[in-house]
């Protein structure tokens, strides 16, 4: 056996302890990092921090990342110009539990699955108040924080169901944000309305929100009673209110003046990002943006409409493309480039079937969503979890491509460490402070192993060049039609018997080398279940 497991396992506990290390002087400009084995190039000031987190866009979706059909010219200079990681990792392969595990550096799945799984629009908060948060810790520090577009983080106590007429509490400003502009939960899932800070926007007191995801509350036409009104045919699932010509999922009735419009809503998030942007005052900031392309509804706003090769989901990746460049102009126009540190992401791998038959299946050409990559969004293989990401600080980033491993549970820690904010390892139990990975102080991989997550709680571990997957028996497919044409053998998330692969080898997880290497799995099963069983907090 070689020393290299050893050798990480010491790396990472550098990482860990690189964020004890920080200094903070006495400014608030004054932050120096210790030098230590991995300690990052010093940081001589806070910079602001930008995280953009597009929705369900996979590792294949973006130019820099190889796709051709889909142009993205603003993401890829913002790759162009900083780092752009070929082994970045979103912890689960759904939106609720990775953006969770963004915001507080734990693995969801330690929490119960009705708090961190996919979300309801009438779910309660899952954060719990008062939790030191990514947000929270950097707003202590002296950041003006904002969360601005999908939220899906649940909202509301949980004592009585969230009333979208009144004040809305706790939600992002409980837990760390100062400003906010999110829609509750998914675009396909009702209330369909846009909450500024606790209020619900433009809604009139006499027309009130009520929502049920038990039962139809019978006002208005469902999808299901009336598909002749609907723009896009949908499933069941998908077959609730009618908002828009659009059937969502769970019932919806009143707040008609305060529902959003689909085409409306990538201009909404640019328009209130740069407003985020302008009037920030004098502190540094922390923005974080929901986009929502290429999620389903996919509606297009007008300019977008057929500008792609591959149909509506390419239509709205270029949408989104121009979202993330217009917030990023806004940058260089308020003079702010410079100083902040922008970070890209994607909340989950792709898929092409996600409730609505809006022709994106069809229309795929050759274009590959997961890049190559097996498997899509819900599932633990590369494809559901494996997704862009990339980071720009002018001066500080230099402009390269790593392999180095990165999870999306890691900014936590990080950018904790980069904005001299503090949280303590037992609040953030799963983050490593990669900012010396971030920053290219080390080329060391000091994340060497980390747990993806799929629906119905399937857990794998990536670690070195493995993967491992134990057995499920209770999948269940939710989506139909794989990232890639040739991938429906991949339905759901069923795996009848444990995985092993070597991804050096066999990057897309074709073939099961368990029966040769069957010490290499029992010590990869030991290890995620020693992880897996690591009390959090
Ligand atoms: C699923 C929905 C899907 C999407 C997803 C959440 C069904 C059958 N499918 O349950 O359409 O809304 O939840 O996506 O209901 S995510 O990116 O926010 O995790
Ligand atoms: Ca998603």
């Amino acid at each position: 056996m070689s020393r290299l497991p050893n050798l990480l396992a010491a790396s990472q506990s550098a990482a860990r302890r690189s964020r004890r290390m920080v200094v903070i002087g006495g400014s608030v400009l004054g932050l120096m990092v210790l030098s230590g084995p991995a300690a990052a190039p010093a940081v001589t000031h806070r910079p602001n921090i930008l995280v953009i987190v597009a929705d369900d866009l996979g590792y294949g979706d973006l130019g820099c990342y190889g796709a051709t059909r889909i142009k993205t010219p603003n993401v890829d200079r913002l790759a162009a110009a900083g780092v752009r990681f070929t082994r970045g990792y979103a912890p689960s392969s759904t939106c609720t539990p990775t953006r969770y595990s963004l915001f507080t550096g734990e693995y969801a799945w330690r929490q119960p699955a009705k708090r961190t799984g996919i979300l309801p629009g009438d779910a309660p908060l899952s954060i719990e108040p008062g939790r030191v948060t990514l947000p929270e810790a950097l707003r202590r520090a002296g950041y003006f924080t904002g969360a601005i577009g999908k939220w899906h983080l649940g909202l509301g106590d949980g004592r009585t169901t969230v009333d979208f007429n009144a004040r809305i509490a706790p939600g992002p400003l409980e837990v760390g944000f100062n400003y906010c502009h999110i829609i509750p939960a998914t675009v396909d899932r009702v209330p369909s309305v846009w909450i500024e800070n606790d209020r619900v926007v433009g809604l009139d007191p006499a027309d009130p929100i009520k929502v049920s995801y038990e039962h139809d509350l019978g006002d208005e036409p469902t999808g299901l009673a009336h598909p002749e009104m609907l723009r896009q045919r949908a499933d069941k699932q998908h077959s609730g209110t009618i908002i828009n010509g659009i059937s969502r999922i769970g019932s919806m009735q009143g707040g008609k003046s305060a529902r959003f419009k689909d085409e409306e809503l990538a201009s909404t998030v640019v328009k209130k990002s740069v407003q985020f942007l302008e009037s920030h005052g004098d502190k540094p900031f922390f923005l974080y943006v929901g986009l929502f392309e290429p999620h389903v509804p996919r509606v297009a706003e007008p300019p977008f409409v057929g500008t792609s090769e591959v149909g509506v989901r390419g239509d709205v990746i270029q949408q989104m493309d121009w979202a993330a460049g217009e917030i990023l102009q806004a940058l260089d126009r308020l003079h702010l480039a410079e100083d902040t540190l922008v970070i890209f992401s994607s909340d989950n791998g792709p898929v092409l079937f996600d409730g609505y038959f809006d022709g994106a299946k069809e229309s795929v050409k050759d274009h590959r969503p997961a890049g190559g990559l097996r498997g899509w969004k819900y599932l633990v293989y590369e494809g559901g979890c494996r997704v862009p990401l990339i980071a720009r600080w002018p001066g500080h980033i230099s402009p390269r491509v790593s392999e180095q491993m990165f999870s999306l549970v890691d900014l936590t820690a990080t950018l904790g460490d980069i904005g001299g904010a503090k949280i303590s390892p037992k609040d953030s139990p799963d983050s490593l402070d990669l900012a010396s990975v971030l920053l290219g102080g080390t080329t060391a991989d000091l994340r060497d192993h980390t747990v993806l997550h799929g629906i119905s709680d399937t857990l794998a571990l990536r670690a070195g060049d493995w993967k491992y997957i134990p057995a499920t028996q209770h999948g269940e497919a939710t989506a139909v039609g794989g990232a890639n044409p040739s991938d429906d053998r991949f339905v759901g998330n069923r795996i009848p018997s444990p995985l092993l692969f070597n991804l050096h080898d066999d990057p897309a997880e074709q073939v099961n080398v368990i029966a040769k290497f069957p010490e290499k799995a029992a010590e990869l099963r030991q290890r995620l279940e020693d992880i897996r069983r690591q009390v959090s907090h």
